[in-house]
């Protein structure tokens, strides 16, 4: 308890030792290329601008980029709108066009072993200066020098969310295919500035950035927290806050576990009292909350602009005691349950055999499906103790055609894997031995899946036994035991290809505040977000606890609460 009120209360002051300059593969996640030029060092001028194209999205990402940096500097940094690109300290391009149909694109380097095999040399290290030897770092961006700002080479590489950043004595140019790119771009812009960057005052400081390229692009497309709004509920200023950690990390998903046992969390018009009776309690007997529908769009607006995207996610048939509570017609007595204010799984489900509770089913997904701009929509189907055979199978398959037929793609957690395969459909795997025949065989139906395993990504978990909170059901999870797992293999039976990305979730049982999300955030969230992001051959426990540690000062200057890991060298 000490511990988690100290690192509420941290200052600035308390970590920032005598910055150390950063280098530029001190990034988290691991970028897959970098091409260090020691003799490129650039320094942020007080009357720089911010150039670019009029492509509004990347426009929006350059009006970010300003809004970061303006608090520490103290510059006035105008973004300024370009149609031909230009130098200058601070410059966003964004790839002309695609090449037309029928032009093969070069084949990704990710999947050339000696590219990745070049990656990992150079992650971090303090001798990345030294290229001779990495046949792999050439490969990708062997057209270009360090010093070269308008070299494209793998500027048609870089797909959905890749981005190329160079950084030479007279500025930095970030460019990329989208502004998503773009966006990831930024945030690895932002851990090359010294920590201060962070304040939100301004601070005499150089803000040099470490000169070279930065070749860069994601191993998953699906890279993920979740948080249970349920179970303790958090308000929307909470949720925006999560959304910008996420960022951070270029974790592009965040799953919201709305509904559940201990409280409803979104509104629904056709079926008001969900919120209004569902809505009013949580575990230990607080008074509980709820997102109205513009609360909701309002969270769905503020991560799209941050790139990341909304799952919503609708716990059925099982964790339903809120949705009972309200609604007792759904209930397999007809008889409305008290509320429920505990910590226990398993009790509750709606009546898979009455049609009322597909009418339920219907409406409420609709609605959710109308609010979500995402693709995706998860329908829990954990812990349904009580539903069991062809009765659950049967419930879900049925729910997920209702979820077919709102024109999203299901994800389910990974119970859901003996029903029927639904197209698209996604198995969130929170299992904690990787021998799961039943999952391994939904996947060879067509299912993909999302990581979650128990034992290395749950947030929830203690770090260690004095943990002030969190679970250990699933084990301790240290940062170590968060970074050392290989998504691509987790599984038997499932190769790296039916692998759509990772998650951390973070129930909140025993998660009350902000800081304490944060404290259970960090410093794992990182780990889990770099096995999705950097190649498999940057995976380097010792390189990443060093890189990691840079990010302490950083969060401590921006007020975000975390755990002091022993297993890290903090400054
Ligand atoms: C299992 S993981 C649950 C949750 C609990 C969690 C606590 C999963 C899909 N269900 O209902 O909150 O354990 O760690």
């Amino acid at each position: 308890a000490a511990e988690l009120a100290r690192a509420a209360e941290l200052t600035a002051g308390e970590l920032l030792a005598p910055p150390a300059p950063v280098r530029l593969g001190d990034v988290v996640p691991a970028p897959e290329q970098v091409r260090p030029d020691p003799t490129a060092d650039f320094t942020l001028p007080a009357d720089a601008a911010v150039r670019v194209g009029p492509d509004p999205d990347a426009r929006e990402v350059a009006e970010e980029l300003a809004e970061l940096l303006r608090p520490a500097t103290g510059y006035p940094l105008p973004v300024v709108v370009e149609t031909t690109a230009t130098d200058g300290p601070l410059v966003l391009t964004l790839a002309a066009a695609m090449p037309p149909a029928g032009v093969p694109r070069p084949r990704p380097a990710a999947e050339d072993a000696p590219s990745v095999a070049g990656a990992a040399d150079l992650g971090g290290t303090a001798d990345v200066g030294d290229l001779g030897g990495t046949a792999g770092a050439g490969d990708l961006g062997g057209t270009a020098g360090a010093g070269d700002l308008g070299g494209v080479a793998g500027a048609a590489e870089l797909g959905a969310e890749g981005y190329r950043l160079a950084v030479t004595p007279t500025g930095v140019r970030i460019s990329a295919d989208t502004a998503t790119g773009l966006f990831h771009g930024m945030q690895t812009l932002r851990q090359l500035l010294p920590a201060a960057v962070e304040s939100l005052s301004p601070v005499a400081a150089r803000w040099v950035v470490p000169g070279g390229v930065i070749v860069d692009r994601p191993r998953f497309p699906y890279r993920g927290a979740m948080l249970d709004v349920s179970r303790h509920f958090f308000g929307v200023a909470d949720v925006l806050r999560v959304i910008d950690h996420l960022a951070r990390y270029k974790l592009n998903h965040l799953h919201l576990h709305l509904t559940d046992d201990q409280g409803w969390r979104i509104a629904v018009d056709s079926w008001p009292a969900l919120t209004t009776v569902g809505g009013a309690t949580e575990v230990g007997g607080g008074s509980g909350g709820f997102y109205t529908g513009a609360d909701y769009r309002r969270i769905v607006r503020y991560a799209a602009r941050r790139h990341v995207t909304v799952v919503p996610e609708i716990d059925l048939p099982g964790h339903t005691n809120a949705a009972l509570t309200a609604y007792p017609e759904l209930a397999p007595d007809r008889v409305a349950p008290p509320p429920y204010t505990g910590t226990e799984v398993g009790f509750s489900y709606v009546d898979p055999a009455s049609e009322r509770t597909y009418d339920f089913v219907a409406d409420v997904l609709a609605e959710v499906a109308a609010l979500t701009p995402g693709p995706w929509l998860h329908i829990g189907g954990d812990e349904a103790f009580k539903v069991k055979g062809a009765a659950y199978t049967g419930f879900v398959e049925r729910t997920q055609r209702i979820v077919a037929g709102t024109g999203k793609t299901v994800i389910g957690w990974h119970q859901i894997a003996p029903a029927g395969h639904a197209e698209g459909r996604v198995l969130q795997w929170w299992g904690t031995d990787g021998a799961d025949p039943v999952v391994a065989e939904a996947v060879r139906r067509g299912a993909r899946l999302i990581l979650s395993p128990g034992n290395h990504a749950y947030l929830d978990m203690k770090y260690a036994p004095d943990t002030p909170i969190g679970h250990d059901w699933a084990g301790l999870i240290d940062v170590r035991r968060a970074y050392d797992w290989d998504p691509g293999t987790h599984v038997t039976g499932v190769p790296a290809d039916a692998v759509l990305g990772v998650e951390a979730p973070l129930w909140t049982e025993s998660v009350t505040t902000l800081a304490e999300v944060e404290f259970m955030f960090l410093p794992r969230l990182p780990a889990i977000a770099e096995l999705g992001w950097s190649p498999r051959s940057a995976h380097d426990w010792a390189r990443f606890r060093e890189r990691l540690a840079g990010h302490g000062p950083r969060w401590a200057t921006a007020g975000i609460a975390f755990h002091r890991a022993p297993e890290i060298p903090w400054p």
